[in-house]
């Protein structure tokens, strides 16, 4: 399948894997490159020298494209941001910020750039900084989230600019074709790859969102002005309780400090971080990166070409 996106990025089917902070390592992006997707490496909260590691492991597990996501508010997005420059990383995507003070080091340095956007706004300021394209995020997504749905989010988005890359509750072929009607160039999907078999997350983790249900996320911290989607737990409920009593920005960052790591390494789901997206819903077994591709790929461009019946 031939799209504007498998274009730019030379891969072969156009399914890129979300950045996701502790989850997105070299196996598996690795993992996604070699099924013909876009595996990103995500730097998330880690240092520079992490990230390079992680390029240098990711080189040898993988001839094909892949990329780092650099989410902008870590205090050494600056350091990361030379780090992918020095490694001639294909693609950078970024999250949660403006990447516009990287956009010419990363350009002379022949990258692809990706930002992720949850507004047409942004989508139009990162078109005219020259991205090569936009990730269109929706509220869907999980982690750290924007507003608007998928749905409604991607053709504004698709009207505003060039290259749009639809994500947010996306996990099959139903979504992926959706995307596609929307105008969408391909997609980016998270949390169905966090439950592959590529995946070095707790099978706590893994487990938990295959055991999710529609209803089985929560949004924190929407007094914060940072919400983030998370499968809902002990630490959810806690959350949202002391933040409808009014509580303080520390109280409530004491609670989710480090949480990501205690449930992606430790595998305590109860009291960690689970981000997922609404997605999980969706996520019914694990399975390998490969499977997971084939199964969207063959599933949407059946529905694509099938019309209405
Ligand atoms: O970045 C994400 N998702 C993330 S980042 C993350 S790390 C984290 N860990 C603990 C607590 C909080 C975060 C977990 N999930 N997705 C991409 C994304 N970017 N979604 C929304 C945005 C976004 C938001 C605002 C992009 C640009 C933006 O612009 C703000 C500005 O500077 O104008």
């Amino acid at each position: 399948m031939k799209t504007a996106l498998t274009e730019i990025l030379e891969i072969e089917y156009p399914i890129i894997q979300g950045g996701m902070a502790w989850v997105a390592e070299a196996n598996l992006a690795a993992a996604v490159s070699n099924a013909g997707g876009l595996g990103i490496i995500g730097a998330g909260g880690a240092d520079a020298k992490w990230v390079e590691d992680q390029i240098i492991k990711a080189k040898t597990l993988t001839d094909k494209p892949f990329g780092v996501n650099i989410m902008l508010m870590n205090p050494q997005a600056d350091e990361i941001a030379k780090v992918v420059a020095k490694h001639n990383v294909k693609v950078v995507t970024t999250g949660a910020g403006n990447p516009g003070k990287y956009m010419e080091m990363w350009k002379n340095a022949g990258i692809k750039v990706m930002p992720v956007v949850a507004s047409v706004a942004m989508a139009r300021m990162m078109e005219r900084c020259g991205a090569d394209a936009v990730i269109a995020e929706g509220t869907e997504a999980g982690g750290h989230i924007g507003e608007i749905t998928t749905m409604v989010l991607v053709p504004q988005v698709v009207d505003a600019v060039n290259i749009v890359v639809a994500a947010g509750g996306i996990a099959d072929g139903r979504g992926f074709a959706a995307a596609f009607m929307l105008g969408a160039s391909g997609v980016q999907m998270g949390t169905s790859f966090v439950a592959t078999k590529e995946s070095t997350v707790h099978d706590n983790y893994k487990a938990k969102i295959v055991k999710a249900k529609d209803i089985d996320t929560k949004v924190t911290g929407r007094s914060t002005g940072h919400p983030v989607r998370n499968l809902r737990n002990k630490q959810t409920n806690t959350y949202l309780k002391l933040e409808a009593e009014g509580a303080g920005l520390e109280q409530l960052e004491k609670l989710t400090l480090g949480g990501l790591r205690k449930a992606v390494v430790d595998g305590d789901v109860d009291n960690g971080s689970v981000m997922a997206g609404q997605s999980a819903g969706l996520v019914k077994e694990i399975c390998s990166c490969k499977d997971l591709i084939t199964k969207v790929m063959t599933q949407g461009e059946q529905l694509l070409s099938k019309g209405f019946d």
